[in-house]
């Protein structure tokens, strides 16, 4: 946690960063963009292709890239990698079946020269719902602790609510 936040505090002291929301179809990362960005829960349809959307904390300027998590639409993942400082990959913490292909994704992300020097946010999302997976299980089932070459944090949020998502919020208190 406190390399990642020392990197987050890097990424504030600087302009216009670049930040990816990956993750399976139906994880909630359309959602949690469009909460972190108005605070209300917004309708979805399934993103095919990707959304973008500047954000601005602290007077720094983040372009989030939200990006459709169909399987077809993986493979396109990378051509977003470029210049990538920050990865949040969303969960749906109730999708036990599909963890493993989360994982899957995930290592192939952090293999990936472009993505080098990004750190990983880990949202656990969907923890309003009763027996969603704790922060716990999800850590130990994808081996975040043996991730050693990029920053990592993971955190459980609901972004029907936005809870949860105040770690980056410290990170922007943090560096003011
Ligand atoms: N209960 C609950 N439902 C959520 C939460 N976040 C998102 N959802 C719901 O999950 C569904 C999928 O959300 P999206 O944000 O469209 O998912 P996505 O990850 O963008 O999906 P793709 O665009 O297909 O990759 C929607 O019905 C959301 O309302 C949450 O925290 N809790
Ligand atoms: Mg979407």
């Amino acid at each position: 946690m406190g390399q990642l936040i020392a990197k987050l505090m890097g990424i504030f002291g600087n302009q216009e960063h670049k930040v990816i929301i990956v993750g399976l179809d139906n994880a909630g990362k359309t959602t949690i963009l469009y909460q972190f960005l108005t605070n209300e829960v917004v309708h979805t349809c399934p993103t095919i292709g990707s959304n973008v959307e500047e954000i601005i904390l602290r007077k720094t300027h983040f372009l989030m890239w939200d990006i459709g998590g169909q399987e077809a639409l993986r493979s396109t993942w990378n051509k977003y990698y470029s210049k990538t400082e920050f990865i949040i990959l969303v969960i749906d913490s109730t999708d036990r079946d599909r963890l493993l292909t989360t994982r899957e994704e995930l290592y192939k992300m952090l293999a990936h020269e472009a993505l080098r020097d990004a750190s990983v946010l880990i949202f656990a999302n969907k923890q309003d719902v009763k027996d969603s997976m704790t922060t716990v299980e999800i850590s130990q089932f994808l081996t975040l602790s043996a991730i050693k070459d990029h920053p990592w944090h993971i955190q459980g949020c609901c972004a029907l609510t936005g809870e949860g998502f105040h770690t980056l919020c410290q990170a922007s208190v943090a560096y003011s």
